[in-house]
């Protein structure tokens, strides 16, 4: 039998689990068979993403930003293109929490599912420095988070999964240094980070192989514990709200094109429907990129002098889909769990959501790696964090599909309007839509 693609795989996940979960509530022994032989596939799943997070931060932003080659290159087109990609990517966030605090999709789960669920995940050390961080930020400052960001030792930034967003400041300020002293001095420390780029994607690729067998263990364990079906109904309106946002997404886009370029939203849409079709079955920015530029260059009409900047830097640092998704996924956990989020915790998701984004890289289930940061930055205790990984990531591959169609999008609605800004949008050089595919 041909080898089923993965997402298929995971999807079938899905549904094993929750059918087994609900038999395993018909059973005496089935809870604590669950708790000891199913839950614990789901949660090392769940520590693999965490143990990933922070070498996939280190490895893709440095190679994303020394990928910019020379600091000029960076300084004209580049600083256009960062600019207008962390707008989309604020609009994004902002979308996503104005409507998972308008729809509230995590609000009406039982306190007694939760307690249920708490006592199946083993609380893990630093509970209570995480309570205290967690009261510390409630109490702070409003640049307080900004303060928070820059580590004062990279070493043991580098070595705590609580101080991703230090990480990221770090690596970023690293990348940049590293173009500034040129490419012929920083080859030496590009070229490592080139491989360790590919190595660390590698053990992405590995990690998500398991997810079929993680979503069924993860969802098992949520039905079986719980066994109250507010929780699925929960995770159902989150999955709809993100698709709303999402949707919302290809809206803005849409009317952005039209409004910045003049160009017709329908023809937008349609000739990148192949790039679209492809992003949502790969789940993969980085896999749809070659698809993307020829869409762009040739049936949009975007000069490759823009398009082979802005669109290799857009599949790495701009992805609207997944900020917009992280953002969502942090609010409904807080309130799934009953972490109550202030506002400055909400500004905090703006910037950790912004920047785990610029972080993910553009591969299958990055997105959900790095939420690990977002919740780690508005100081989400250890023990309630694995159930709200578990939670969201029982539900995340159909999401995964559905974002990195926006990310991918939004890459190229960027693109036409640096384009457009530089006088470099002109005429397609492909006339039919199904031009070039005859000879693929
Ligand atoms: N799948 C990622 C991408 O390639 C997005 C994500 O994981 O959120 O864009």
């Amino acid at each position: 039998m041909r080898k089923l693609e993965l997402h298929w795989r995971i999807l079938i996940g899905m549904v094993l689990g929750i059918l087994f979960g609900f038999g395993m509530t018909y059973v005496e022994w089935g809870k604590d068979f669950v708790l000891d032989w199913i839950n614990p596939l789901g949660s090392i799943f769940v520590k693999l993403l965490k143990l990933i997070a922070i070498p996939l931060i280190l490895a893709s932003l440095i190679k994303g930003i020394s990928d910019l080659k020379d600091i000029s290159k960076f300084r004209n087109i580049g600083l256009r293109t960062i600019a207008i990609y962390i707008g989309t990517t604020i609009i994004a966030i902002s979308i996503g929490l104005i409507l998972v605090n308008l729809l509230k999709p995590g609000e009406g789960i039982s306190e007694d599912t939760i307690a249920k669920l708490t006592e199946t995940y083993s609380s893990d050390s630093g509970v209570t420095s995480k309570l205290e961080e967690a009261s510390r930020q409630k109490d702070s400052g409003p640049l307080q988070f900004l303060e928070d960001m820059v580590p004062d030792n990279a070493i043991k930034a580098l070595g705590d999964n609580s101080l991703m967003l230090q990480v990221i400041f770090f690596t970023i300020f690293m990348g940049i240094s590293m173009l500034l002293i040129g490419e012929e001095k920083a080859k030496p420390l590009k070229d490592f980070f080139d491989a360790l780029n590919d190595i660390v994607l590698k053990m992405v690729d590995l990690i998500m192989l398991t997810a079929p067998v993680a979503v069924f263990a993860l969802l098992a364990n949520v039905v079986a514990t719980s066994g109250d079906p507010d929780l699925l109904i929960a995770l159902l309106k989150y999955a709809g709200v993100v698709t709303l946002g999402l949707l919302l997404m290809i809206v803005f886009y849409s009317i952005v094109v039209t409004s910045f370029t003049r160009y017709s939203p329908w023809k937008f849409l349609k000739e990148m429907s192949p790039a679209q079709l492809l992003a949502f079955s790969t789940s993969s920015s980085a896999a749809t990129l070659p698809v993307t530029m020829e869409r762009v260059e040739e049936h949009i009409g975007v000069d490759k002098e823009v398009s082979s900047f802005v669109l290799p830097v857009g599949a790495t640092i701009n992805m609207d889909g997944t900020s917009l998704y992280q953002g969502v996924a942090a609010v409904f956990i807080a309130q799934a769990l009953g972490f109550d989020l202030s506002f400055s915790g909400q500004l905090t998701i703006v910037l950790t959501a912004l920047l785990a984004s610029i972080g993910s890289a553009a591969v299958p289930g990055a997105g959900m790696v790095m939420l690990v940061i977002v919740l780690e930055a508005i100081g989400f205790p250890q023990d309630k964090l694995a159930i709200g990984l578990a939670l969201i990531f029982a539900v995340d591959r159909p999401l995964d599909m559905l974002r990195t169609v926006v990310n991918v999008t939004g890459d190229a609605c960027v693109a036409m309007m640096v384009a457009k800004s530089v006088g470099k949008l002109g005429k397609p050089k492909v006339k039919n839509w199904d031009d070039n595919y005859d000879k693929v």
